[in-house]
This record gives structure tokens, C-alpha cells and sequence, in this order.
């Protein structure tokens, strides 16, 4: 018997797979555990999450890890909702764990749900562990989403950090999308295709600065407030785009598109400030040149409620395979690079 014929049976996900203005998503749509079993009175997708986080990892692993995925990739898993007319529920994860909610991933959940017939244009709800979301398909394919309500949390904090053999100040704000993000346009650093590598360091310099002395968002939000996600801001290259931004994920990889909740948590910074007004298109370029557009509307306590349109194209139907004997079927540890 060779490496690929066994007697036992593969572990099957059945997946769809797309990106969303660069950046992909893997929507698994069968073959998980069944995550409400031993769930009694909390329901929700949150719960269902804190689920698959304690006793499924291995489903995250296999889906996102090489060597089936990248670090870039982020999975999507379809459960049932528990909110009553909503079309499904979404856990969001990636290399290094679950994701609070997932804007790109959200746009690559719509379409793919769109391929599958299972919606047509028109607004849907869905809920993930952030709070419910909801999805508008419009006739031609393009998709904006609702995301949770987003706030600016801390202005204008400075931070210090060793780059390049020294000091760089860098000041900015911290806010909330559905994800924690550091947020600054007051970096030194060009927004580039070419200072990738430049970008990419700093924004982890400027994680580590940011867990080093406790700065955090507020706790009662995903992830205890843990600041997971770096974005820094530039002038845009297209004169349709107000920004360009560089957004480094929580696993290392940096967002190919221009980060849905990055882009919710950059309008709640420039709302606060009074730089955006409701209604306003802010138009953000990502670091590959692609763009969403985002609004918002006003919502309670000084909150936003982001709006924010982008475009996905479904690239694989697939069936993952977990043969029991794959030394590497739970996806290979290697250290992450965040
Ligand atoms: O679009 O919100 C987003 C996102 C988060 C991480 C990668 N993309």
C-alpha cells in the first residue's frame, strides 16, 4: 500500500473557494463536526465558535494551513444560525485562529452562496461571533455589506519602536471594525508595492510595541481586546481612492484587499474626527491596487454602522482530503510569522 492508498477513509470538506478584490476566502460548507452538539441554552455562532476553537482546531488547520492553504487564506465555515431569518452562520478563521468577523471574507461568503443558488440579490442576514451582518447582492454581482457597528476606541497614541537601527515614532489611533486595529497614517514608511518588506516589519514592531505596554482595545470585544491587526496609510495611486492601506494580519500575511473591517475601522477613525461625514463614500485603495467602497450611517453611542461594497469571483470547487495517514494532515507547524 502506497502513501495515498489506505484503508481508511478520508475526512471530506467539501469547499468553495474565491477572492475578493485579491485576497481569497475558503468557504467550507460540509464535512465539520457538528458544533451544537453539547450546546444547550447559548446557541449562537459565538458559541459555536468557542466550540471549534477548543475542540475542532484541527478543521481550522486542515482547511488553511499548507499544505492545502497559505498563510494569506482565510476559511469561512458555514454552521446554523441561531438569529431567526438569518441565512447561515460564518465562523471566519485563518493560520493562526478565528477571526473576530472577516469583511473580504464576508464579500467571498456572499458570492459564493450566490454560486450555490442559495441566495439572489437583495439583502440577507447572517451571523458571525462579532454580531449579526448583513449582506446586499445587487443584480450585477457586486456585494456591499453591513458590518458590526465600528468605533474609534484611543486617539492619537505614540508609540516608539526600534526599525531599521532606530527609534521610529509613529502615532495612531485604535479602533474597532468587527476586528482590534492599530491604525496609522503617520509612519514614515512609503504605502508601496515595493516597501512590502519594509511595511510588513514595522507593522510587527508595532504589534509587539502595542502588546509590550498593554495597549489593547476594550476587553468586552473580541479577542479581550488583543490589537491583532496593523494598518498603515498612505496616499492613494488611483485617482478614484481617497487612501491606499497596508494591512498586516494577525498570522503574519497582509491583506491583499483593502480589509473590510479595516476599512470600517479607518471611516469610525475619520468619522470621530469629523473628516467623514454619514453618507460620504470613503473610497479605500489596497496595497495590490484593488478597492472597496465604503459609507457609513450614524448609529448609537457615537458608533458607526459601516457599509462597504467589493466585488468576489469564485475560483475552485473542491473537495479537501484528510487521509488519516498524512503525517501533514492537520496542516504543517511551522512558526508563525506575526
Ligand atoms: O477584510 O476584514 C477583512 C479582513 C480581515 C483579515 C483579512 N481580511
Amino acid at each position: 500500500m502506497n502513501a495515498i492508498e489506505h484503508a481508511a477513509s478520508p475526512v471530506r470538506l467539501t469547499i468553495i473557494d474565491s477572492h475578493t478584490e485579491g485576497e481569497p476566502t475558503r468557504v467550507v460548507l460540509g464535512g465539520a463536526p457538528d458544533l451544537l452538539e453539547g450546546l444547550r441554552d447559548d446557541r449562537s455562532v459565538a458559541a459555536q465558535a468557542r466550540v471549534l476553537g477548543e475542540r475542532h482546531d484541527w478543521l481550522r488547520r486542515a482547511a488553511v494551513l499548507e499544505p492545502r492553504g497559505s498563510d494569506v487564506l482565510v476559511g469561512a465555515l458555514v454552521v446554523p444560525p441561531s438569529l431567526a431569518g438569518a441565512v447561515c452562520g460564518v465562523i471566519f478563521f485563518n493560520n493562526v485562529g478565528l477571526l473576530n468577523t472577516c469583511g473580504h471574507g464576508t464579500i467571498g461568503l456572499a458570492a459564493t452562496l450566490a454560486h450555490l443558488c442559495r441566495i439572489g440579490a437583495g439583502t440577507h442576514l447572517i451571523e458571525t461571533p462579532a454580531g449579526p451582518m448583513k449582506i446586499m447582492l445587487d443584480p450585477g454581482g457586486g456585494v456591499t455589506i453591513e458590518n458590526v457597528p465600528s468605533f474609534l476606541h484611543a486617539m492619537d497614541v505614540t508609540l516608539d519602536v526600534p526599525f531599521g537601527g532606530t527609534t521610529r515614532r509613529v502615532r495612531g489611533d485604535v479602533a474597532w471594525g468587527g476586528n482590534w486595529f492599530f491604525l496609522s497614517h503617520e509612519h514614515g514608511e512609503p504605502v508601496t508595492q515595493e516597501n512590502i518588506a519594509g511595511l510588513t516589519s514595522l507593522s510587527r514592531a508595532l504589534r509587539r510595541e502595542l502588546a509590550a505596554r498593554g495597549v489593547t482595545g476594550d476587553a468586552a470585544f473580541g479577542h479581550g481586546g488583543m490589537i491583532d491587526h496593523i494598518e498603515l496609510t498612505g496616499p492613494p495611486s488611483r485617482a478614484d481612492c481617497d487612501a491606499k492601506n497596508f494591512v498586516l494580519c494577525p498570522g503574519g500575511a497582509f491583506d491583499r484587499s483593502p480589509c473590510g473591517t479595516g476599512t470600517s475601522a479607518a471611516m469610525a477613525c475619520r468619522a470621530a474626527r469629523g473628516l467623514l461625514a454619514p453618507g460620504a463614500p470613503w473610497r479605500q485603495e489596497s496595497i495590490i491596487g484593488s478597492r472597496f467602497v465604503g459609507r457609513y450611517e450614524a448609529g448609537h453611542n457615537g458608533r458607526i454602522v459601516p457599509f462597504v461594497q467589493g466585488r468576489a469571483w469564485i475560483t475552485a470547487e473542491s473537495t479537501l482530503l484528510i487521509h488519516p495517514n498524512d503525517p501533514y494532515r492537520h496542516g504543517l507547524s511551522l512558526p508563525a510569522q506575526g
